[in-house]
């Protein structure tokens, strides 16, 4: 089974700051067997590199991630699979497509095969599974697709429990020699946030907060700063400070391993939900 994941070109998106959406996808898949996984950044190679990588790998299934904001770049890479490689399934997924994906499936039925919803990994693994085995994946819970014209879906499935069980997403995509100043790395502590502002969609995507452990976060951490020498790792949570405690245990090893003379860190947080010994503990960890 040969897979392409295409994150569509975004103007407003820095090429060297892809999201982790799809690296957690590709990482997931692989360490369940998959080993022909590509993606492509097309901010990055452009839509002619989109074009070569259909021609060359020229896959079974792509996947294609989706946000409001580029969408109509989704559908035209969508668009270029059919044409470059006709018999692929067409997988969406990603905020819009698991919000918009009723009006997505009328209005684009030959475009799109499959929308993964909500959460996407277990999900995209078991689809890819069964359509391995030859079978339609229509029935794998957490998907919508079109059946006898109509629009219909599984539902979306329950949230993974331990996310310490995800494979590290790649970080190499990050260290490209594009990026003017430092060495950047993209790191995601936690799912999900524990409010429900109206106009914002994670908590009804995501739905309950869910942290990893700060042993799992150490991990991948020291590799990223080993591996591939990252001076600067965003934390890109919706939520990184809703547990005082644990900001506090991750800013410790960030000393105790020496990381914060390697590295420096940020995050986003909820006004209300820092206090003044926690950015104390962060300002020594090297949070800018
Ligand atoms: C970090 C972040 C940023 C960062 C950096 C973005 C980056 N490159 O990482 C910054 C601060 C730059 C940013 C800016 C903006 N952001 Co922002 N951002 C986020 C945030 C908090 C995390 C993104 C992330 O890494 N998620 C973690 C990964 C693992 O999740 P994921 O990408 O959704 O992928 C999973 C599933 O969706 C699914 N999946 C996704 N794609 C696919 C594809 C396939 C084939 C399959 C099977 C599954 C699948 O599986 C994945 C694994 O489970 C999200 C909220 C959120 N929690 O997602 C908002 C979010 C993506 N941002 C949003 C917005 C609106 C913006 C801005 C437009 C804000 C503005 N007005 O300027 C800008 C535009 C940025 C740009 N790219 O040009 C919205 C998008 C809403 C929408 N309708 O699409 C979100 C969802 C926030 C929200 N709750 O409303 N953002
Ligand atoms: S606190 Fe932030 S991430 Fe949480 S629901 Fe409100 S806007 Fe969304």
């Amino acid at each position: 089974m040969r897979i392409v994941l295409l994150l569509p070109f975004n103007t407003r998106e820095l090429p060297y700051f892809p999201n982790l959406g799809l690296p957690y996808i590709q990482a997931h898949i692989k360490s369940h067997g998959y080993d022909d996984v590509f993606l492509g950044i097309e901010s990055l190679i452009g839509r002619k590199g989109v074009s070569r990588m259909l021609q060359q790998v020229k896959p079974d299934v792509v996947g294609v991630t989706c946000l409001s904001f580029y969408r109509h770049h989704a559908m035209e890479l969508l668009r270029l699979s059919r044409q470059i490689v006709p018999q692929a399934k067409n997988i969406l997924g990603g905020v819009h497509a698991t919000i918009m994906y009723e009006q997505l499936l009328t209005h684009y039925p030959d475009l799109i095969d499959r929308i993964v919803l909500g959460e996407g990994e277990e999900t995209f693994l078991e689809l890819i599974r069964d359509l391995d085995q030859g079978s339609d994946g229509k029935s794998v819970k957490g998907l919508a697709c079109r059946s006898n014209g109509m629009v219909t879906a599984t539902g979306q499935r329950p949230p993974l429990k331990d996310l310490d069980r995800l494979s590290f997403p790649r970080q190499e995509i990050f260290s490209l020699p594009e990026f003017p100043g430092k060495r950047l790395a993209v790191i995601h502590t936690s799912r999900g946030c524990g409010y429900g502002c109206y106009y914002c969609s994670t908590t009804r995507f995501w739905k309950k907060w869910r942290p990893r452990s700060p042993r799992n976060i150490k991990e991948e951490m020291q590799a990223i700063v080993n591996g591939i020498g990252a001076q600067h790792i965003m934390i890109t949570d919706d939520a990184f400070t809703m547990d005082a405690q644990r900001v506090k245990t991750i800013c410790s090893f960030i000393r105790d391993q020496g990381l914060n003379r390697a590295c420096s860190f940020s995050c986003s947080a909820r006004a209300d939900k820092v206090d003044p010994e926690m950015l104390q503990a962060m300002k020594e960890a090297n949070f800018k």
